[in-house]
């Protein structure tokens, strides 16, 4: 299993129920860190495959930014064994990591996930801007929806706060995307 394999970066006790699915108790369920534009999984959810391609830079935020997209995915109807996950050094790495993870394995829809943070020199933005620029080429060379996950930061404090802390996990907000993506445009494209 795709998951388990990698499991010493997530710690997550399975879903118990049998679909993986909790829509029995959406109640329950906190949106509000993700878009407003969030409206529920596409119907078919359990049919879906979604690849996540993280990257290893500052690895200790890109794990809970990976943590926030399973605990969201699977929430949200995806079987584990639907999650598709790949690592790739840097951020920079992350258009043609996209793009190698579209070629074999045909994913419905894909998760870049990285985190740049701002040192001393001009790198930060070169890297920001090709990963930015390569993502959204990835989408439109691709055509299916490819999310850009990637934290920009000042410092690693205000990574953590985007990394589950007070200012949501994008992470999660990635994996909202490109399920609402997925359900306006799914069979459609
Ligand atoms: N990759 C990241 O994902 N986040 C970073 O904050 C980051 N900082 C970097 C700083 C420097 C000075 C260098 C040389 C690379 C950095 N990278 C970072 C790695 C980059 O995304 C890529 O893996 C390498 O440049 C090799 O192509």
């Amino acid at each position: 299993k795709a998951i388990t394999k990698d499991i010493n970066l997530i710690k997550y006790t399975k879903l118990k129920n049998k679909h993986n699915r909790i829509s029995n108790i959406q109640k329950n369920k906190d949106l509000s860190d993700v878009s407003p534009f969030y409206k529920g999984p596409p119907e078919d959810a359990s049919k879906i495959k979604i690849g996540i391609v993280v990257s290893r830079w500052n690895e200790s935020i890109t794990g809970k930014l990976l943590e926030g997209a399973i605990a969201f995915l699977r929430e949200e109807g995806i079987p584990d064994e639907s999650i598709i996950i790949n690592y790739v050094p840097g951020s920079f790495e992350l258009p043609q990591g996209a793009l190698l993870q579209y070629k074999h394995e045909k994913p419905s829809a894909i998760l870049c996930l990285g985190c740049l943070i701002k040192g001393e020199t001009p790198h930060f933005d070169f890297i920001a801007q090709a990963c930015a620029n390569g993502i959204t080429r990835v989408s439109l060379k691709t055509k299916i929806p490819v999310a850009f996950g990637v934290i920009t930061a000042n410092d690693e404090n205000q990574a953590l706060e985007r990394a589950g802390g007070k200012s949501g996990n994008k992470g999660k907000e990635a994996a909202a995307t490109a399920l609402a993506m997925l359900k306006e445009f799914r069979k459609k494209y």
